[in-house]
């Protein structure tokens, strides 16, 4: 299959009840009401850009069962299934989908909607966040299951879930070998713990103050694609940059990611030319004041552009 086409679907998924705070559902509209969709196309002549609009979705009838520790289940199950048909709809219209969230409980429907088109050993996952992630119900200290995405799309963490029927159709089993993560510096006491039992790759704050970018970017896309032959989800939630440039958001944290950092991680996502699907998630315009909300989106619209090729040296075609 061919990388980096200049086909993008744009796929709304204004979804907020995996968050503790209430919001994110606005964040594509925000997006696309501050022009994103222009300036996809402005990237460059031969772009095509289409917007598959948002997400829809209706409860299943769960009996009022209940499983510990997992807030608004039912709505991030549902919305999920739906975000999943969606997904793999995009891919098989021949379009690099790119998910607007909503929280970051979408990587679930996300990822899992991409792993119908291709192997779990094919996909590998580049997950940008001040947070890991990795809970699950038993671990996580706030039941938000935004905070417990990736730790539903692994192997390795199977049987530390019980069996959820809401989620049966998410049959992810990716390996935690295929993930790394960039930006982390709010991390739980069991998450760190785990951390350390898997061995899990990962390019925190003090990494990228002792590295830099360039050596933490380009040995991240190494560790999970070494022959590059991979295709690469990125799962970029907003938070992973310092307040500074995104301070609307939900669970912001501080001395985190520049804007200059993470455009250029992007562009060199961009240059790899691995780049198959990608969410940008937990912009909340509903947090902070005016100024706040517009540094948000225009961090958030320049990283979706220098993804898929927006570049600072200059686009020439
Ligand atoms: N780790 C915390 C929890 O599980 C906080 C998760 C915060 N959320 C996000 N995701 N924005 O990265 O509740
Ligand atoms: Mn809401
Ligand atoms: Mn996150
Ligand atoms: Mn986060």
């Amino acid at each position: 299959r061919a990388f980096n086409s200049k086909a993008i679907g744009i796929l709304g998924v204004p979804f907020d009840k995996g968050a503790g705070t209430r919001g994110t559902d606005k964040g594509p509209n925000a997006l696309r009401e501050a022009g994103l969709i222009d300036e996809i196309k402005h990237i460059s002549s031969n772009i095509d850009v289409k917007d598959y609009g948002d997400v829809h979705y209706e409860l299943m009838n769960t009996n009022g069962r209940k499983i510990h520790n997992l807030n608004d289940l039912s709505d991030v199950a549902a919305c999920n299934k739906a975000l999943a048909d969606q997904v793999e709809k995009i891919i098989k219209d021949n379009r690099m989908p790119i998910t607007l969230g909503g929280c970051h409980s979408i990587a679930i429907g996300s990822i899992s909607g991409v792993l119908r088109t291709t192997t779990p050993d094919n996909l590998c996952i580049l997950w940008v966040d001040a947070h890991l992630d990795l809970n699950t119900n038993t671990t996580s200290p706030t039941g938000n299951m935004h905070g417990m995405p990736a730790s539903l799309l692994v192997k390795e963490l199977r049987s530390n879930w019980p069996t959820i029927p809401e989620l049966e159709w998410c049959k992810a089993d990716l390996s935690l070998r295929n993930f790394c993560w960039i930006g982390l510096r709010s991390i739980d006491y069991y998450e760190r713990i785990m951390m350390e039992q898997y061995g899990i790759k990962y390019f925190d704050m003090r990494d990228i103050d002792r590295m830099g970018i360039d050596k933490v970017t380009n040995a991240a896309l190494k560790a999970i694609n070494p022959n590059g032959d991979r295709q690469l989800h990125v799962s970029f939630d907003i938070d992973s940059l310092d307040p500074l440039f995104a301070n609307s958001t939900g669970t912001p944290a501080g001395a985190g990611l520049t804007l200059r950092e993470c455009l250029f991680l992007m562009e060199e996502v961009h240059r790899s030319g691995t780049l198959s699907s990608m969410d940008l998630v937990e912009v909340n315009p509903l947090v902070g004041d005016v100024r706040d909300v517009t540094n948000t989106l225009n961090s958030a619209k320049a990283i979706v552009c220098a993804a898929i090729g927006s570049n600072r040296s200059g686009n020439s075609s």
